[in-house]
């Protein structure tokens, strides 16, 4: 029997939370490393762990595996969430590239300095409002499926459901404007599996609270 997944990144969102998204959804049990100080980043470097020297890492059926997205490839086609030929993959990776573009806005919102807040919240907020949603609606109003891609769940889904609840944290009453993506949420969040990620407990991390984006800041950034 191979052994859990391991991920290592600090305790907190930032770029693995799509990561545990895709394994949850997935069915699959997973195990954390926390980098709690610079030096736990600094002995991975050392010990040859990271191929580019940055987390996220998974370790992995016997691979180390790094780059945020190439790590959400292979769990979404190891675990059947990425579509069922060439078309739906390309459907699917135009859907999650947008998202990953808007989620980079999105999670680096709690680490800009105060000064460059507002108008960063401006900005994913304008994004988030009159670029992305909009595509994800129509997509939904189109074809009427309950799914975005293929009427079966793909990580194109999970990785809408994890965004829809992001900005739900920063403005919930955007979602008036977006009636599709509101039943697209409900929806979701009652499959077995998400729904088990959406409980309290769960691997899920919360936002980052000050002392986690002080801890992310001596670490990355010092
Ligand atoms: N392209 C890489 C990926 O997608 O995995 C980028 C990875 C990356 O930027 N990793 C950062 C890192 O390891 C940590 S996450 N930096 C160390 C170094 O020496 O480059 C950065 C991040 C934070 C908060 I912190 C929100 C979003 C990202």
């Amino acid at each position: 029997m191979s052994s859990k997944p391991r991920l290592h990144y600090f305790n907190g969102r930032g770029r693995m939370e799509t990561i545990r998204w895709l394994l949850a959804a997935a069915g699959v049990e997973f195990e954390e490393s926390f980098l709690e100080k610079k030096e736990d980043l600094t002995k991975l470097q050392k010990d040859g762990s990271l191929l580019f020297q940055q987390v996220p890492m998974v370790e992995m059926d016997g691979m180390k595996l790094v780059q945020t997205r190439a790590i959400a490839n292979y769990i979404s086609t190891k675990y059947n969430l990425y579509g069922k030929d060439l078309k739906e993959r390309a459907l699917i990776d135009m859907y999650v590239e947008g998202m990953f573009d808007l989620n980079d806005l999105l999670m680096t919102y709690e680490v800009q300095p105060a000064d460059k807040k507002e108008q960063h919240f401006a900005n994913m907020m304008d994004k988030t409002e009159n670029r992305y949603f909009p595509v994800f609606e129509k997509v939904l109003k189109d074809h009427g499926r309950d799914f975005l891609v293929g009427n079966q769940l793909s990580r194109a889904d999970v990785q809408l459901l994890e965004i829809i609840l992001m900005v739900e944290e920063f403005k919930p009453e955007i979602f008036a404007k977006f009636p599709l993506l509101q039943s697209f949420r409900e929806r979701l969040s009652h499959i077995p599996t998400i729904k088990k990620f959406l409980q309290p407990g769960s691997q899920r991390k919360p936002p980052s609270d000050d002392d986690v984006v002080d801890k992310v800041m001596k670490i990355f950034y010092s």
